[in-house]
């Protein structure tokens, strides 16, 4: 039995069903190996019901034996640490990992998330479609020219990258085609339909449970 659980909420709505974010630490499981479980908190009173665990009421959070650890970049970058299917063993594939984890969390998730909010919410945007442009532009010119991120392999990198870029709202903006084929080809692996399709059958199974 593996100390790994990756820890979700039992049951989310159909909305945001294939794209809740445990789904990046059961792919990274799935990438490298590692032998996991999914445990849940409760969706409804998520507001306060795991806080010790997970401050914001959110999900994943990670536990591997005493260890336990919130947000889902961290938890692939332990994951990342403890296998080289993962992240590169010398310090410049590692460096690089590194610099396109925050990357894609820092400067891609960080203006795509709130656009995405204003946009299905139909509020003004407030230039963040400008400023996301520019983002997905560069980001298009250096998939341009190559096909992973960091060290000319796979990495924990393309798979958050490209969990982030694979939004449909996203895709669907601009022509960016370096960037499309870059989320097919990502999301094209073995290892995220497996994670992917467990997590739909994981809230689907809870649909069976929950009254109404
Ligand atoms: N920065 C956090 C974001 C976590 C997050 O947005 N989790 C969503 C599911 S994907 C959630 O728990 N939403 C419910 C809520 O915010 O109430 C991470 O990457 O772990």
């Amino acid at each position: 039995m593996s100390d790994l659980i990756i820890w979700t909420y039992g049951w989310v709505p159909k909305g945001p069903r294939g794209f809740v974010r445990d789904l990046r630490l059961r792919w990274a499981c799935e990438e490298a190996g590692l032998a996991y479980s999914v445990r849940t908190v409760a969706f409804d009173g998520r507001e306060t019901n795991h806080l010790a665990q997970q401050p914001f009421g959110q999900v994943p959070f990670l536990s591997d034996g005493r260890l336990e650890m919130f947000e889902s970049g961290a938890g692939l970058l332990h994951l990342a640490r403890k296998s080289e299917a993962l992240m590169p063993r010398d310090a410049a594939g590692e460096a690089a990992t590194v610099q396109w984890l925050f990357a894609a969390l820092n400067s891609i998730e960080m203006v795509a998330v709130p656009w995405w909010f204003l946009t299905v919410t139909g509020k003004d945007d407030g230039g963040l479609a400008g400023w996301m442009g520019n983002r997905l532009a560069q980001l298009e010119r250096v998939l341009g020219e190559r096909q992973w991120l960091a060290a000319d392999r796979f990495t924990v990198a393309d798979l958050l990258m490209a969990d982030v870029l694979r939004v449909a709202r996203l895709r669907a903006f601009g022509d960016r085609p370096a960037s499309e084929a870059y989320v097919a080809r990502v999301t094209g692996r073995p290892a995220f339909r497996k994670a992917h399709a467990d997590q739909l059958a994981h809230f689907a199974a809870a649909d069976a449970s929950r009254p109404g």
